[in-house]
């Protein structure tokens, strides 16, 4: 496989596009048709905790049916190329909440915005894997009281998860690639300039140009499904 030695790889919604689940600012998506600011704040979940409750149990069910496509199967396979050439510094930073990642066999694999199929308790910080409608009524397994079930996603105004850990790999990464993410929301669209300051080559695999392209070295503009596996065959 090619000269890299540290590698990051950042993905956004358009990584799931083709898998069925909505993007945020594309025409159609979710907040395109929603006010983020009454679904994904701490302010909103508070104010109006079914609505909030309602909004992420349908994206469970959404979730329940969809499949992991030939973008994340590139990306695992990558991974396991990268594993067997025994390089062991590759992590793939998810911003999706979806588990498709993961379906694909992805294992160094962070969810800097959190996890669907994950609930929390805001009273005792119990966190488990979880399928279930979230309800106000239904009891948290650990502390068994009702009334503080969220889900395990960072909202707007939240701190991303494993920043510490992504700025590292940052630092050291020579390549640095970003697949279908607008790159409007920070931290996230700060990493590029984070990874060039480093030294790194920056990648961008999205289907149109976006707010942050002129920060990449490398643009490649497709379907994800087309464009990451073609990419990865050329970096082998
Ligand atoms: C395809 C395709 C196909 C389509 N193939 N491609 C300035 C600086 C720093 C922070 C801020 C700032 N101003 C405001 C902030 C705060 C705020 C923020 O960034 N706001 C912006 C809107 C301006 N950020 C936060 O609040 C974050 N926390 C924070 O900053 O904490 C303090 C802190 C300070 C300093 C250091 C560190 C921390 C938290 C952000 C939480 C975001 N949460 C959400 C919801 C998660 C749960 C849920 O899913 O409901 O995360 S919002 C939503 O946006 C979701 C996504 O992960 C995130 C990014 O979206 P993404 O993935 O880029 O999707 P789209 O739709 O925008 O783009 C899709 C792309 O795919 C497009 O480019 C398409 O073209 C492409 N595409 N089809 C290939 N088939």
């Amino acid at each position: 496989m090619a000269r890299y030695e540290n590698i990051v790889i950042l993905t956004g919604a358009g990584v799931s596009a083709e898998s069925g689940l909505g993007t945020f600012r594309d025409e159609g998506g979710l907040w395109a048709k929603f006010d983020p600011m009454k679904l994904a704040t701490p302010e909103a979940f508070e104010a109006d905790p079914d609505t909030v409750l309602g909004f992420y149990n349908a994206r469970r069910a959404n979730l329940a049916d969809a499949k992991a496509n030939a973008a994340h199967f590139a990306l695992a396979e990558l991974e396991q190329n990268w594993m067997l050439d025994g390089r062991a510094n590759y992590l793939l930073v998810t911003q999706n909440i979806d588990d498709l990642h993961e379906q694909a066999g992805s294992a160094g694999l962070l969810h800097m915005h959190g996890e669907l199929l994950k609930t929390r308790c805001t009273r005792c910080g119990h966190l488990f894997s979880d399928r279930e409608d979230m309800t106000r009524e239904r009891p948290c397994p650990g502390c068994g009281k009702a009334g503080g079930l969220r889900p395990h996603v960072v909202w707007f105004g939240e701190m991303p998860l494993g920043l510490d850990q992504i700025y590292a790999a940052l630092d050291r990464c020579d390549l640095f690639v970003a697949v279908g993410t607008s790159g409007t929301v920070y931290p996230a669209a700060g990493f590029v300039a984070e990874a060039r300051r480093g030294g790194a080559h920056t990648v961008e695999l999205t289907l149109e140009p976006g707010e942050i392209s002129d920060l990449f070295e490398e643009t490649h503009y497709g379907p994800a499904t087309e464009v990451v596996p073609h990419w990865v065959r050329g970096l082998g």
